[in-house]
């Protein structure tokens, strides 16, 4: 095939590509195990949807986890959108759209009484093990963990288990919610071993106001944490989304396929 035929090719795909429906997925949970790498048959089946489709991710991680999870190729290439800390790190076709400051938006004294406030909470916390990076500063958004994010995958899901059960995140939210209840911020658990923490309004419908403007008829975003008080809650229930909960990536693949593949 000459060069020439090949480009055809290339514009015919284009040309058959829905442009007026974006798919808007979550990450972990939704399209990869929570905090893994995609796997290659899901890999595969995200590109053949981007065939079709205008295709964003929009995670509660920042974009150097969500290029990780995708791979390590450059992630904002493969993907339309990609909005990373609910979409205050968005990218559109590899090019930076927007990079949310905390830091500018709470100021440097506010910032420094929370953090103290939740170092020396850790502290005092009685959990069966403890590990570092209790607090993950980001741009847009601050993630705590009890436990620390460098523990290993297993000590990972040791402690998941036994947060269902002691809801130590559950009780430091709703410490945090009332010692700093005029600080205007959102406590959101969207993992297995932090809480994230954001100005309010800066949960995933943030990444709304970038796919607004481009005027898709249809958004649909796909999640797994689309439940009161999981982090897919808000934009899932949005009037300018059509809301779908999965229950794990195969059921992502399931429901897309039915929906837009047959
Ligand atoms: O994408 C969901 C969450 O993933 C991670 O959570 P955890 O490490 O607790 O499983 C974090 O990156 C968190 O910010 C994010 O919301």
């Amino acid at each position: 095939m000459g060069v020439s035929d090949c480009a055809g090719v290339v514009e015919q795909t284009m040309a058959a590509r829905d442009l007026a429906t974006l798919l808007l997925f979550d990450v972990d949970g939704t399209i990869t195990e929570a905090r893994q790498v995609i796997s290659p048959e899901m890999k595969h089946f995200m590109a053949k949807v981007r065939e079709r489709y205008v295709v964003g991710l929009v995670g509660g991680s920042d974009l150097d986890k969500v290029q990780e999870q995708m791979g390590g190729d450059n992630v904002t290439h493969l993907y339309d959108y990609v909005f990373a800390e609910n979409g205050l790190v968005a990218y559109k076709d590899g090019e930076v759209l927007e990079i949310q400051s905390i830091k500018k938006f709470i100021g440097e004294e506010k910032l420094k009484k929370f953090i103290n406030f939740c170092l020396h909470y850790i502290a005092d916390l009685d959990i069966p093990i403890k590990r570092g990076t209790f607090i993950e500063f980001r741009n847009g958004m601050i993630n705590v963990s009890p436990i620390g994010r460098n523990c290993s995958r297993e000590e990972r899901l040791q402690f998941y288990e036994y947060d269902k059960e002691a809801k130590v995140r559950q009780k430091f939210v709703e410490t945090v919610e009332a010692k700093f209840s005029d600080f205007g911020l959102k406590f959101s658990i969207g993992g297995q071993i932090s809480f994230d923490v954001f100005p309010q309004g800066w949960d995933k419908t943030y990444c709304l106001k970038h796919v607004e403007l481009a005027g898709f008829k249809a958004i649909h975003f796909f999640g797994d944490k689309t439940f009161e008080g999981g982090n897919d809650y808000e934009i899932y229930n949005d009037t300018r989304t059509i809301g779908h909960t999965v229950k794990n990536t195969e059921d992502t693949k399931r429901m897309v396929t039915e929906l837009f593949l047959q």
